[in-house]
């Protein structure tokens, strides 16, 4: 079945809780395009943001990720103009000033040095047309309303880039598959210089309410639909924002980037260590993931050479846990003699490279990266061993066993997860730490950071009945301390409980 980006008339059909509050942010969003280019819009497009619960950083490692949709989201009213220019407007304009563009030149001229909030927008235009082999597409008006935080980690950008490409698409009357415009969307940051994973857009796009998602992304992108499990008192999910703002493409050659850039020069050591580098699979792939290295030791093929195993099963859980449980030894095999970090030189002998073919497969001309070491394999063991805590997370919410402490082993796989982020790959920082300590305290069975990390937000799972009080002690230990000028409003959205919320979709 292909699914499109659904149409909907009523806010109630998008969003749970709040509607009242929509209604007059929508009405809002309205009377202000009326009063800036002086007709109504056409439609709404929306896209929402997204909260992890598990799986950090191994979307681009090819590994399956557990995020759910939310109900903060963009709002890009559109109304097609007839001309060749594209009007962009923001209803925070003193932040994010208005911006014209024609709509076969400078929109596809994107800057990754200039900090521009529009170039988000030009980075979801040009990739879709792109995609779509034009080089100009239909003019249009348009406002923009952002409701996620920007630089946040519940993927502010991804929003913003989704919207932008329904917005284009309906425009120029296409409706591509979901599953395309996911595609399309994950590839549209690398303008700005971020060699981004698919999580965050195929969750926006793919988002359904009450559900979390299981998105798989290698053979292919496939987006699983996964309930909640129903216990008394509910699961409950508070997110919390250490108010640390955390660009991914100002800080992406010390951060994100340099995270990339070491899983994807690990996934070539670790071919190498298996001796599966010079197959087709391996050698032929661009770019070579850890999940492709797995996949391809325990293929058929490799089986007949006394590598792998049995692939017949290759979606059941246990296999899953077993290869990764696998590569979890390899791994140490293969980088456990440089646990102080590779140096480039160390890189270089390790895969017999020169430094040119090292800095070509990772396309370091695009994405620039900056460390004297690169820690290989800690990275290593968080990739396989949080790719294992997603595939176990699922398995539990599926299961129906009646004897099991749901929040007790939930909580326990979202801890380790946040141990291995904090240890392993290094991408928390005191606030997200000390957010988790705090809220572990007051009766959270699982903290953890959400997102690229380095600050952003938190994710907690409460029971339903313990989400005022829990809130309520970050409030004091946290917010009060470090934060005491924010008023009530401001609190209410840096701190708040959140359902598996809808994905993207048009309003008319
Ligand atoms: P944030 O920075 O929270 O939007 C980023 C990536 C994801 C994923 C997470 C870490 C983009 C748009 N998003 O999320 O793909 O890799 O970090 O799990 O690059």
């Amino acid at each position: 079945m292909v699914y499109t980006v659904p149409t909907v008339s009523e806010l109630s059909n998008i969003y749970s809780l709040g509607v009242d509050v929509q209604t007059q942010r929508y009405a809002r969003l309205t009377s202000a395009f009326c009063h800036i280019y002086g007709n109504k819009p056409d439609f709404v497009a929306r896209a929402p943001g997204r909260v992890n619960i598990i799986g950090e950083h191994i979307d681009y490692c090819g590994f399956p990720v557990f995020p759910m949709a939310i109900a903060l989201d963009t709002l890009i009213a559109v109304r097609a103009n007839g001309i060749d220019r594209i009007h962009l407007a923001n209803v925070n304009n003193e932040k994010y000033p208005a911006r014209k563009f024609s709509t076969s030149g400078d929109i596809f001229k994107i800057d990754p040095t200039v900090h521009e909030w529009s170039n988000y927008f030009k980075c979801g235009y040009r990739s879709l047309l792109e995609h779509l082999g034009r080089r100009k597409g239909m003019g249009f008006d348009a406002l923009l309303d952002g409701a996620v935080p920007a630089g946040g980690g519940l993927s502010s950008s991804a929003a913003f880039v989704c919207a932008t490409q329904l917005a284009v698409q309906r425009v120029n009357g296409i409706d591509l598959p979901q599953t395309e415009l996911a595609l399309v969307a994950t590839g549209a940051e690398r303008y700005v210089g971020v060699n981004s994973g698919g999580m965050d857009q195929t969750a926006s796009i793919m988002g359904c309410r009450g559900s979390a998602l299981f998105i798989e992304f290698n053979p292919v992108l496939k987006a699983t639909t996964v309930k909640l499990p129903k216990t008394d008192p509910a699961l409950a999910f508070i997110i919390a924002n250490t108010l640390v703002v955390s660009d991914k493409a100002v800080t992406a050659p010390v951060c994100y980037n340099l995270r990339v850039f070491e899983t994807r020069i690990g996934a070539l050591i670790l071919a190498k260590h298996l001796g599966i580098s010079n197959r087709p699979a391996c050698r032929d792939v661009d770019p070579l993931t850890f999940k492709i290295v797995m996949d391809e030791y325990f293929s058929k093929k490799s089986c007949c050479d006394g590598g792998g195993g049995d692939d017949s099963k290759a979606d059941s859980v246990e296999i899953w846990i077993n290869r990764l449980g696998v590569m979890l030894e390899k791994v140490q095999e293969a980088f456990g003699t440089h646990s102080e970090g590779y140096t480039r030189e160390e890189m270089v002998l390790a895969l017999d490279m020169t430094p040119e073919e090292l800095s070509d497969v990772v396309h370091e001309d695009q994405f620039l990266v900056h460390a004297d070491r690169f820690k290989l394999f800690q990275r290593a063991q968080h990739a396989f061993s949080e790719a294992m805590r997603v595939v176990q997370f699922r398995q539990i919410c599926e299961s129906d066993n009646t004897d099991t402490d749901y929040f007790q082993v939930l909580g326990d796989l979202m801890n380790q997860s946040q141990n291995s982020c904090r240890n392993l790959f290094e991408c928390s920082c005191t606030e997200l730490d000390e957010l988790c300590y705090i809220a572990r305290q007051a009766g959270a069975f699982g903290s953890r950071l959400t997102g690229a990390g380095w600050g952003g937000c938190t994710v907690h799972l409460v029971p339903a009945n313990k989400i005022d009080n829990v809130k309520n002690v970050l409030l004091r230990e946290y917010y009060s301390k470090r934060f005491p000028e924010l008023s009530a409003t401001q609190l209410a959205s840096t701190v708040f409980a959140t359902v598996p919320g809808s994905g993207a979709c048009y309003y008319v």
